[in-house]
């Protein structure tokens, strides 16, 4: 008979990393980590497929910052996949599949076009691809008839261009030289094969340690659930070029989670994570569906009642500890997802088993957050609610909600009936991305060197815990001072 009750349960109030030898100084440190088997990101951050967390907006800053975000399900098929195709389109070394324009369309379809996908100009080709001019800004700004057709306002062939496979460097070179914004790439047929901007050369400059793919485009993960149309969904956003896709449930130890896993797996090749668990048998059960991630938590998120209201879950540094005892034996690399409220949590994390960390409350209250911001006596706020909130599973009108199978509420007709395992509320206003990642990286690289390692592998190997007391948490925040300055990475919650 198995014990009745499990190890002693720990999170991240409950212990402290060890400061270990540091042979090493602080320039040494890399932060890279894996998402998933084959998802390489910089620094071991995901913001949360939450609906008042990550969008396409959200995703794109994440990867900049070399992280990756993953866009939340709560919307239709379609506007998911369009994230998708926003986020891969944002920047690249190349755009290998531009958006083009007809000659016989109108200077509105031209504004409609450029301001859908946030473009300041568009190739113009024919019905066979061939490139016929190029239709920008310049061309367009001072033409009061918007019902006239592109042909007549374009810069016609020849233009500029440049061969497929031309170099970043050879590339810069020819905008440099003719003062161009754009450079269409075509073959020896005439055929556009892809576009150059300046803009993306500025961007890389800006965003050097950018999370990308192959083709220079940024990462991005999405999420899928296991209810109705979900592998449709899935299929979808693996159109729109996603680089991993979650199957993302609060219990992913239950049998539909492993079968749509193993069904993407069975038809694409795309990387699949799959969660959430929070015991090495679930992590186990994951690992034989042959998935090439694993989301672990059951309960720590800020937003989350499932332990009060069904008594379920492990404190998150144990869950963690446990996920990856199965895990890491299969290489299959563990997210820790939920529960972290400051930098040294992530450490924490990392030491307990994951390779990287999914935030949700971290992050909810950024710029590139969705909501608007709220002000509340005088204070900047921006809302935030779990996916199991009621606000989240209930639906608005026309508007149908898609998260309630995230919590095996798909066949609840009548949204009164609800269980809610979430809450609905707040987060301080913390101004752009760039500034909340730079203090939680900054935090991390700290952790690094009192640990002693250079990667995240090696902390991962040396890091040991010691487990504090109420008393040992309480030494360790600030004491004995009433704090008149709030720190850009403290705050007493
Ligand atoms: P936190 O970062 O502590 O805010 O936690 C975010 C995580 O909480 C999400 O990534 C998700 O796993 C979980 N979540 C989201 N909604 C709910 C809920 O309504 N219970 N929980």
């Amino acid at each position: 008979v198995p014990e009745k009750f499990a190890t002693l349960g720990l999170t991240y109030d409950d212990v402290l990393l060890l400061p270990g030898a540091a042979d090493m100084t602080p320039q040494d440190i890399d932060t890279a980590s894996y998402v998933s088997r084959n998802v390489r990101v910089n620094v071991p951050l995901l913001s949360a497929a939450m609906d008042k967390v990550t969008e396409a907006r959200m995703a794109i800053a994440m990867a900049r910052q070399g992280g990756a975000g993953v866009l939340h399900r709560n919307l239709s098929i379609e506007e998911q996949a369009a994230q998708v195709d926003r986020v891969k389109r944002s920047e690249s070394g190349m755009v290998s599949d531009p958006i083009t324009i007809r000659p016989d369309a109108t200077l509105r379809d031209a504004d409609e076009l450029c301001g859908r996908f946030r473009i300041s100009g568009v190739p113009v080709t024919d019905a066979a691809g061939k490139l016929l001019g190029i239709v920008t800004n310049r061309d367009m700004a001072f033409e009061l008839d918007r019902s006239r057709q592109v042909r007549e306002v374009m810069t016609p062939m020849p233009l500029v261009t440049g061969e497929v496979g031309i170099s970043g460097h050879d590339a810069m070179e020819l905008l440099r030289r003719h003062k161009i914004e754009k450079l269409p790439l075509v073959d020896s047929s005439g055929v556009l094969k892809g576009l150059i901007t300046v803009k993306d050369f500025v961007k890389a400059e800006k965003y050097p340690r950018a999370a990308k793919d192959a083709e220079g485009r940024l990462i991005v993960g999405a999420a899928v659930g296991v209810a109705g149309d979900s592998y449709e969904r899935a299929e979808a956003l693996i159109e729109a070029g996603v680089d991993f896709v979650v199957v993302d449930t609060a219990h992913g130890h239950s049998k539909l989670v492993p079968q749509m896993a193993a069904k993407i797996k069975s038809n694409y090749a795309v990387d699949v994570v799959a969660g959430n668990v929070a015991t090495r048998d679930g992590a186990q059960a994951l690992v034989d569906a042959g998935v090439d991630g694993i989301k672990v938590g059951v309960g720590p998120g800020s937003i989350c009642t499932t332990r009060v209201v069904a008594g379920i879950g492990v404190p998150q540094v144990t869950a963690i500890h446990e996920a990856a005892q199965a895990a890491r034996a299969a290489g299959v690399p563990v997210i820790g997802d939920g529960g972290l409220q400051y930098s040294g949590d992530i450490a924490k994390a990392l030491v307990a088993g994951a390779d990287t960390v999914m935030l949700g409350s971290l992050l909810a209250g950024c710029e590139e957050s969705p909501g608007e911001l709220l002000f509340i006596n005088g204070k900047q706020f921006k809302s935030y609610r779990g996916m199991g909130s009621l606000g989240a599973m209930q639906s608005r009108g026309e508007t149908r909600s898609f998260s309630k199978d995230r919590y095996f509420q798909e066949e609840v007709g009548d949204d009164e009936k609800l269980i809610p395992e979430g809450v609905e509320g707040q987060v301080p206003y913390r101004g752009p991305l760039a500034s909340v990642v730079h203090q939680l990286v900054g935090g991390l690289h700290q952790s690094m060197y009192y640990l002693g390692g250079r990667t995240i592998p090696e902390i991962k190997e040396r890091g040991r815990f010691v487990r504090i007391t109420a008393a040992g948490l309480k030494e360790s925040h600030p004491h004995d001072i009433q704090m008149t300055t709030e720190a850009p990475n403290y705050s007493r919650r």
